[in-house]
């Protein structure tokens, strides 16, 4: 019963993301499928689910629920927290994926941005005999000894979005975004900006509000751009808005306290350039293509792009939210003993704000 739901859900999941038939994966982007591309390392990322498979088919048998729910496939998702505009519309992709007509029960917890108990509802979904796991690490270390109970107990374990340190052995597969490209276009869109304004030989003063330390969003976004300033740019100062308005007003409001000559601030997600925002105009300033400061963002949520609009933001670097159809997609292979490739990446752009007018009525988000 359960295998029979799953290949009719398989099919017309395939039909809705790629089309029967087309072997590459997929996602919905905000405007459509994109191809999700593997890290080029070639086959070696490739988990062969056979093996997968074996240990997932002694789970099922094992974690067979007595609660009459057994025709489901039992998903538990371990979730960031609901800080950003970005982790909401992540969550919705997920609740509206895994859902019981899809053939899931969904187990969602909101973990609060607190590891520690990220760790211990990992524990909780490893108690409860869930079919697979989700996890969207908080920072990248410290899940090593839960991952090694859960792989103990033959449960997979997919990991979204952010990454984390532990063995990859430890994981079955891992989608999400490419943090550190993201950083790397931030800059070099920066320096085509300051070209395209005659401004390349100018020095710049930046200063960095950064997401929640530790997280592999953070981290890549931090040293994809950091790597890539130019020689006549300074960074002033880096100080974490933990990926919340309220952290982003905050560190603004004291950067401006301490910095009287601030050329370019870059926010690493949208709801930390509302509050910044909010600072800099509260301190009689401005920014955005017109404005006193040069805004950089990131994520492209729909908020993003109304602040583009405004004249608020100069440039929103896409990071893509609607994971739950690929993650479904996954475990559908994972319940056919299918391959699926160890490690992919979301396709994503890079929005300035002279695009934004005409794009912001497609996103999704
Ligand atoms: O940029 C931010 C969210 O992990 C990519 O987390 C995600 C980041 C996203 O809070 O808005």
């Amino acid at each position: 019963m359960r295998k029979r739901l799953l290949a009719a859900l398989t099919c017309s999941m395939m039909v809705l993301v790629t089309g029967c038939g087309n072997d590459d994966m997929t996602v919905l982007t905000p405007n459509g499928p994109a191809l999700i591309k593997d890290d080029g390392s070639g086959s070696s990322n490739s988990v062969s689910t056979k093996a997968t498979q074996k240990t997932t088919t002694t789970t099922k048998t094992d974690t067979k629920k007595s609660s009459g729910s057994s025709d489901l496939v039992h998903v538990g998702f371990a979730q960031v927290g609901s800080e950003s505009d970005w982790r909401l519309a992540q969550t919705d992709s997920m609740k509206s994926t895994f859902t019981e007509g899809n053939g899931y029960q969904f187990d969602f917890v909101d973990c609060n941005n607190d590891q520690q108990k990220q760790v211990e509802t990992i524990q909780k979904f490893i108690d409860d005999k869930v079919d697979y796991i989700v996890l969207d690490p908080i920072v990248e270390d410290g899940y090593d000894d839960v991952l090694k109970k859960a792989q103990d107990a033959g449960i997979p374990v997919i990991v979204v979005d952010r990454n984390i340190s532990a063995s990859d052995s430890l994981y079955t597969c891992w989608v999400g975004s490419n943090f550190v490209k993201e950083g790397e276009d931030a800059a070099k869109w920066l320096k085509e900006y300051l070209a395209s304004e005659g401004r390349d030989s100018e020095s710049l003063n930046i200063v960095t509000i950064s997401g929640t330390t530790g997280a592999s969003a953070q981290l890549g976004r931090s040293e994809g751009f950091n790597n890539n300033m130019a020689g006549n740019w300074t960074l002033l100062d880096e100080q974490s808005g933990d990926f919340n308005e309220d952290g982003g007003r905050a560190v603004m409001t004291a950067f401006l306290a301490q910095y009287d000559d601030i050329d370019v601030v870059v926010c690493q997600n949208d709801n930390e350039a509302y509050g910044a925002i909010d600072a800099i105009q509260n301190a009689g300033k401005s920014c955005g293509p017109n404005g006193d400061m040069i805004m950089i963002s990131f994520d492209a949520t729909k908020g993003g792009f109304e602040r583009m609009v405004a004249g608020e933001i100069n440039v929103d670097v896409e990071c893509n939210p609607l994971e739950g159809p690929l993650v479904s997609e996954l475990i559908q292979k994972l319940e056919k003993g299918e391959t699926v490739d160890k490690i992919q990446y979301v396709e994503e752009g890079v929005y300035p704000a002279d695009t934004a007018a005409d794009i912001i009525d497609s996103r999704a988000y």
